[in-house]
């Protein structure tokens, strides 16, 4: 059951003619004089023209029942490389790889050419990318809702070990996913001011007169389920200018400005904001936002009609889910739709409002809470900012209502902070907005219930709930490892693509040594399929039969890749004393991945300091091969859908408290390699689920750290009285990585010593203690490969589909509409 419907009788040859009239008639080339890129569009049309019928169906299905719609509104989708995604979706994975051969074309080469769109920095937009993909299975109507940047996140290089980034052109040759509706373009208006007149019965009457506007124009996506017909879009808007706009100025005969207006409107998609976890607050990121929002919102309306009896059933018909607060100005938006323009009453309005709303915060962090001050706002978006204010009037009442006399728990909840400049809270009005607000992992809803929103919690405790993040099965196992894949199909039938929850009839199969044995295999084969990419994009050369250590996410201090830093210079520093012998050593090859956003100077040093570490050690002949670092440069989603399934050990080792959840922890958990971790996000559902003895924990627990922060944290008192800690800072002082240069790190080794804001010393030794433990159990390679089958085994509770259920249940209340 399940299966891919393969697409109805599509042979080779029908394949192979399609292919070769497409080079034709739309690339105007033929097979000889084809481009690469000609090749490669060619092959794109010819697999998304099987998908096209399906699409077309389920948007008349979906308009004709009236389907209550998910509107995911999200600033980032890191969608990762397209080709394969849609040959598993439509089953045309060997009909495809055979008609290129049958043409002398290699299937993978021309599958290598895509240049992937990430349109996302780090987990966020991955998230969002895995969430579209499991409601398109799970055959939930549902739009994603985004920006079609020009540039998504940046190329990152390296020159003399130091980040340098490159901008992302991933739309230079065109992109053969995309269909473009300039027709159903959307005027987006800013700036200017507000005129308030009063109706006949004495009532306000606002009415915007913006300076300035641009056209969102939509460009839709394919989203296909997996074994469903169903076909979902992905609505990403681009910025152009109206032609009113330049109109007026070319008649003028002022082509300079003309050109400069257009150049300004299109500003706005132009770039993704490289930044992780950390709001910028720049003038043209709220453009972006109200930008999107502002389209998005508004063609939702559409499709459900603008006189009030259709709009009182908005919330039959939509439920819009904010991914983070860089969407949430869309309340402001709904509320100034329904009231000046379609001339609702206030009340109704934000009633109706409140109701179609959610908001998942993806932070722990208080400095990642978004607020925009009051005079850019103001400037923007005036009309907004004096939406925001009556509903802060209304909120604020509400609290002075329920608890009299307590200004200062007013102050706290307010919508508007005052201090150290005027600004709207944006995770305030998004609280205060909405019907439901989700953490993303257990801990993480717990925390901010507890912690980060506990008045709001305190007031609306139903208004709260969990969502445990997930990942989509099929281009992290399924595509990814396919290797892994074959077995698993092989042991309990292919049904777990779609209902991952079945791994767990795996389980039996880790006490079957033949089992164990082909597992291994697989893991080895994934090893050397590793090495050679790394050879092959980055000239790296790696030995594969090491224990593949694996950290890979954004550069944060929080996430702690300094920890791993300090255990790699601890081994490095044993073995030139001598207390650790190359030879007897479990050969280790870590490997990093991580971008720093731009602007984030001590996530920078961290990455030279690795680059430093890996250069020297990689060419200290005392070391023997023992240890080996690798630092491949812009980590992607297709490098990770190499180096995950590669993986033996996967680094988890944040601050406990400061990771919201992870996505990373459960692509490896899934594809077997064992956590090294701490108690944070989802690394303690993982735990739980996969068993202690199967996950390496260490570290600080959540409340530890906030009793050891309390009672003042001294991170020199950790370095004088251990050993090995100081000799590995001080390896790194002695500018030992940095030929001699002992400034080289100085400001890293200082930051440690006296600051180390996510407590790396504290946890330092614990986290030695467990690499040791580590390596031993790395040492017996059966009992390893089991507790690797049961992490896959025990993992299914990860799939990206649970978690949309988890929205279904909680928040949504959408009914699936099956496409026949
Ligand atoms: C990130 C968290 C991760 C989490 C992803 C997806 C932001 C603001 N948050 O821990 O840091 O896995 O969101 O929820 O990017």
């Amino acid at each position: 059951m399940n299966q891919p419907p393969a697409s109805p009788s599509v042979s080779v040859d029908d394949f192979t003619t399609d292919f070769i009239s497409r080079l034709h008639n739309s690339r105007g080339v033929d097979l000889e004089s084809a481009s690469d890129n000609d090749l490669y569009s060619a092959l794109a049309w010819t697999v998304r023209k099987h998908l096209i019928d399906r699409w077309l169906v389920t948007k008349r299905v979906q308009r004709e029942n009236k389907a209550k719609t998910v509107a995911y509104l999200s600033a980032e989708y890191l969608l990762g490389a397209q080709l394969h995604n849609m040959l598993l979706a439509s089953g045309l994975g060997t009909v495809a790889r055979e008609s290129m051969a049958s043409l002398g074309l290699s299937f993978d080469w021309l599958a290598e050419l895509e240049v992937e769109p990430g349109l996302g920095n780090g987990g966020l937009g991955r998230l969002a990318a895995c969430f579209v993909d499991s409601l398109a299975t799970l055959d939930i109507p549902a739009t994603g809702y985004g920006i079609r940047y020009q540039h998504g996140i940046f190329r990152q290089t390296f020159v003399d070990g130091r980040q340098v980034e490159q901008p992302d052109n991933w739309l230079e040759l065109g992109s053969p996913w995309e269909f473009p509706h300039p027709e159903a373009s959307i005027v987006v208006h800013f700036g200017g001011h507000v005129e308030h007149t009063t109706d006949a019965e004495g009532n306000d009457l606002a009415a915007w007169k913006p300076a300035w506007n641009v056209l969102a124009v939509p460009y839709n996506y394919l989203v296909p389920g997996y074994g469903t017909q169903n076909v979902n879009s992905l609505r990403l808007w681009s910025a152009r200018a109206t032609q009113s706009f330049d109109l007026q100025i070319f008649n003028s005969g002022d082509y300079e400005n003309a050109v400069r207006a257009q150049t300004y409107a299109e500003n706005i998609s132009q770039v993704l904001y490289p930044e992780d976890s950390t709001p910028q607050g720049k003038e043209l990121r709220l453009q972006q936002q109200y930008f999107f929002v502002a389209a998005s919102v508004q063609e939702m309306i559409g499709q459900v009609g603008t006189s009030l009896d259709e709009l009182r059933t908005l919330p039959q018909r939509v439920v819009f889910q904010l991914n983070d607060t860089h969407p949430v100005i869309a309340i402001p938006e709904m509320m100034r739709l329904l009231v000046d323009v379609y001339g609702m009453e206030w009340d109704e309005a934000w009633g109706i409002t409140r109701s179609v709303f959610n908001y998942t915060c993806h932070t722990l962090l208080p400095e990642a809470l978004e607020v925009w001050s009051v005079d850019l706002l103001g400037r923007l978006l005036p009309r907004h900012l004096e939406i925001i204010y009556r509903i802060n009037d209304d909120f604020v009442a509400e609290v002075r209502e329920s608890h009299p006399g307590n200004e200062l728990l007013v102050r706290r909840m307010s919508i508007i902070q005052e201090q150290p400049f005027r600004a709207v809270r944006m995770a305030h009005l998004a609280t205060v907005g909405s019907t439901k607000v989700n953490g993303v992992a257990a801990l993480h809803s717990e925390l901010l219930k507890d912690k980060v929103l506990v008045d709001f919690s305190n007031l609306w405790p139903e208004k709260f709930t969990n969502v445990t993040n997930g990942v989509t099965p099929r281009r992290f196992v399924k595509i990814a490892n396919p290797g892994l894949s074959s077995l698993i199909d092989e042991a309990i039938g292919t049904d777990w693509v779609k209902d991952l929850s079945q791994l767990s009839r795996l389980e039996p199969f880790a006490d079957d040594a033949a089992f164990r044995e082909q597992f291994r295999a697989v893991k080895a084969a994934n090893k050397t399929r590793l090495v050679e990419t790394l050879r092959k994009r980055d000239g790296i050369e790696l030995a594969d039969d090491a224990i593949f250590d694996v950290m890979v996410k954004r550069l944060h201090e929080y996430k702690r890749q300094m920890l791993k830093v300090l255990h790699v210079v601890t081994l490095y520093d044993k073995i030139l004393r001598g207390e650790l012998d190359p030879e007897s050593m479990t050969p280790r090859v870590v490997i990093f991945g991580a971008k720093a956003a731009p602007g984030y100077l001590m996530a920078k040093e961290i990455i030279a300091l690795i680059n430093a570490v890996g250069a020297t050690i990689n060419a200290d002949p005392r070391v023997k091969g023992a240890l080996y670092v690798a630092f491949p440069a812009n980590y992607n989603v297709t490098l990770a859908e190499t180096l995950i399934p590669a993986a033996d050990l996967s680094e988890q080792i944040s601050l406990a408290g400061k990771e919201a959840s992870g996505t990373g922890n459960m692509k490896f958990a899934l594809n077997g390699a064992l956590t090294i971790g701490t108690l944070d996000g989802a690394n303690v559902e993982i735990r739980e689920l996969v068993g202690d003895d199967n996950f390496f924990l260490f570290g600080l627990t959540e409340p530890e750290v906030a009793t050891l922060q309390a009672k003042g944290y001294v991170p020199s008192a950790y370095y004088e009285a251990n050993a090995s800690l100081k000799n590995a800072i001080d390896l790194i002082a002695s500018g030992a990585f940095s030929g001699g240069n002992r400034q080289t790190f100085e400001g890293i080794v200082s930051d440690l010593l006296w600051h180390d804001r996510f407590l790396v010393l504290a946890d330092y030794q614990a986290y030695i203690e467990a690499q040791n433990v580590v390596e031993s159990a790395y040492a017996d390679q059966d009992a390893w490969a089991k507790s690797a089958i049961l992490n896959v085994a025990r993992s299914g509770f990860f799939s990206s589909d649970r978690s949309i259920r988890d929205y279904l249940d909680r928040i949504w209340h959408t009914p699936a509409v099956p496409v026949q």
